[in-house]
């Protein structure tokens, strides 16, 4: 069974929920050693010495737990990224992303629907019950991660804006804002990606329910280095395909370029499955090693999601798609 109830607590959640618990004890404490509390939690005591507790908390309603596997550090996933618009260093998002404005955030809904317009956050986030969902994530580049994203299905949103029938695909954009994102002012030698940073899914795999658009993780507010104020989260794709600070969403009939495919057509597939028998040109995707725990693991079809995802490529050729 791949997601389980909120009741089928696994010994390995409960680990994380005293370690995510303790956190919270901590960050209460303000900067008082309790080393006795926090003895066997060290991964967890690291990350909050050295990462900003910006976020707001959230509340949510239930928790879906897709891997067995342990919750990397917040640490490492707060400050190794990927968000070239603040620079291409996995270091720079958490340099460069503090002083990037995420109020007020507005997002535009464009295309092939019957309610087109400009959604504020408060008016996307309104309907919408917050779950906490634990998410095996697998980046292009070998290394993979397991984070408690807080958010909530895209598909519930996408309807709300009521899609058409000849609507195929959706297509994502990221903010455009030089002035506060110090990798788009970059022009020599050449732009570091053809912004603004572009996403897109097929209807299927947006409306399938692990997709989803998290607006926090670890219960509390994104970091703007992960993506705020809300992202999409697509765990059995390679990370790229999960967009930051998302400003439009369009409904197409035809599949839209995207911005990593656009810049390195071969290298980069739209389908971008994670797929151990595709490899990138530069590196094998037959391994991967996790943030927090640099063993070497097999990378799992579909990033182990093909229980849920599989049956959306029937007949397709995920070799020539990938
Ligand atoms: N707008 C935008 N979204 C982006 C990126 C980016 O450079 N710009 N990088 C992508 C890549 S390559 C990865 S691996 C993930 C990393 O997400 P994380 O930093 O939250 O782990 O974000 C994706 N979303
Ligand atoms: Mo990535």
């Amino acid at each position: 069974m791949l997601i389980k109830k909120p009741s089928d607590v696994l010994s390995s959640e409960i680990t994380s929920k005293s370690v995510y618990l303790a956190r919270r004890e901590f960050l209460r404490a303000a900067g008082i050693t309790t080393a006795a509390t926090l003895a066997g939690i060290t991964g967890a005591f690291d990350a909050v010495q050295n990462v900003q507790a910006a976020g707001e908390k959230l509340v949510t309603k239930f928790k879906i737990v897709t891997t067995d596997d342990r919750i990397s550090p917040l640490k490492d996933i707060s400050t190794y990224n990927n968000y070239y618009e603040f620079g291409s260093e996995k270091s720079d998002p958490a340099k460069n992303a503090g002083g990037f404005k995420i109020a007020p955030w507005s997002v535009a809904v464009e295309g092939l629907c019957n309610k087109p317009g400009t959604y504020t956050l408060e008016d996307i986030l309104k309907p919408h019950p917050l779950e906490e969902r634990v998410y095996r994530m697998r980046c292009v580049e070998a290394w993979s991660m397991v984070i408690p994203w807080d958010g909530f299905p895209l598909r519930d949103l996408l309807n709300r804006f009521e899609p058409q029938g000849t609507a195929k695909f959706v297509e994502f954009t990221t903010v455009w804002r030089p002035t506060e994102m110090p990798g788009q002012k970059v022009t020599f030698p050449k732009p570091i990606l053809p912004w603004p940073y572009r996403e897109g899914l097929r209807m299927d795999e947006a409306m399938h329910p692990l997709t989803i658009i998290a607006v926090g993780m670890w219960g509390e507010t994104l970091m703007n280095q992960n993506g705020a104020p809300l992202r999409l989260v697509v765990p059995w794709k390679y990370g790229f395909k999960g967009i930051k600070s998302i400003v439009k969403i369009r409904f197409v009939d035809k599949q839209p370029s995207t911005t990593w495919v656009e810049a390195y057509p071969g290298y980069y597939g739209f389908y971008a499955n994670v797929n151990p028998t595709v490899d990138h040109p530069q590196w094998t995707q037959s391994r991967e090693r996790r943030l927090g725990d640099l063993r070497e693991r097999p990378t799992l079809m579909f990033n182990g999601y093909g229980d849920a995802v599989a049956s959306m490529y029937d007949g397709f050729d995920l070799k020539k798609n990938f």
